[in-house]
């Protein structure tokens, strides 16, 4: 397939000025794949920052935002006031919003249609969490959570889907490549039978949950792996290690 591999740094709540600084000075002097793309996401105080200090072939997101354009709707950020900071991609549905602030399918399909409507790209989050994948039922809820995804995405060319086992999230307990891959093979078979051939073949399906320098490369390999979404190691010179996984 050729789809462009996608590597995104999820920074969380994690940084300091100085510290993203340096970071971001790391990434710039690294010799990084022209067929990777490269996101980082940065706390959305420091959207304007990470936008100015990152070369332009890097690029900006989001680590979520709300579901309208303005309002009043206090602490929250909108996709046009992200993309007015010279940001282009949103993270939507991570793990730590449905399940430390409770964000439901709904208001996730809701932030997805809204943020593609304002032309921002969506970095969308589904993953099953242990007690899911025990009982049997891992394919049944990253299912409904695509569904729910899909059903409000018209351009998926503005797309890529992290699969991001809950079990595996900053655990340390990284999803072995066949685990990965069986679930990234099962989403694209998923996409190909209630989407079309073409999204099915074109949308990248990323893997997220501990990955390092030391297990990416095995992971990249596998053929429905199409990039990562990276957390803790993401805060580290590791980073370089893990966007050239496939070179
Ligand atoms: C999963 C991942 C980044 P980590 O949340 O989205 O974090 O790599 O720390 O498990």
């Amino acid at each position: 397939a050729s789809r462009r591999f996608f590597v995104g740094g999820n920074w969380k709540m994690n940084g300091t000025k100085e510290s993203l600084g340096e970071l971001m000075g790391t990434l710039n002097s690294a010799s990084l794949p022209d067929d990777t793309e490269v996101v980082c996401a940065a706390p959305s105080i420091y959207l304007d920052y990470a936008r100015s200090s990152l070369d332009p072939k890097i690029g900006v997101a989001a680590q979520n935002c709300y579901k309208v354009a303005k309002g009043a709707f206090t602490g929250e950020i909108s996709p046009a006031m992200i993309k007015d900071c010279g940001a282009d991609w949103v993270i939507l549905g991570h793990s730590e919003r449905r399940h430390v602030f409770g964000e439901s399918d709904e208001l996730i399909g809701q932030k997805v249609a809204h943020a593609l409507e304002s032309d921002l790209g969506v970095i969308a989050c589904i993953g099953e969490k242990l007690e899911e994948r025990e009982a049997g039922t891992t394919e049944e809820v990253v299912y409904t959570q695509t569904q729910v995804i899909a059903e409000n995405v018209r351009d998926w060319g503005k797309v890529v889907l992290a699969y991001e086992p809950v079990w595996a999230i900053g655990t340390g307990k990284t999803a072995t490549p066949e685990q990965a891959q069986e679930v990234h093979e099962k989403l694209r078979a998923w996409l190909r039978a209630n989407i079309s051939d073409d999204v099915a073949d074109s949308v990248r399906i990323i893997y997220g949950g501990s990955v390092t320098g030391a297990n990416c490369r095995e992971l990249a390999s596998q053929e429905d792996v199409d990039g990562f979404l990276v957390g803790g190691a993401s805060l580290k010179p590791e980073f370089v290690d893990i966007i050239n996984a496939q070179a």
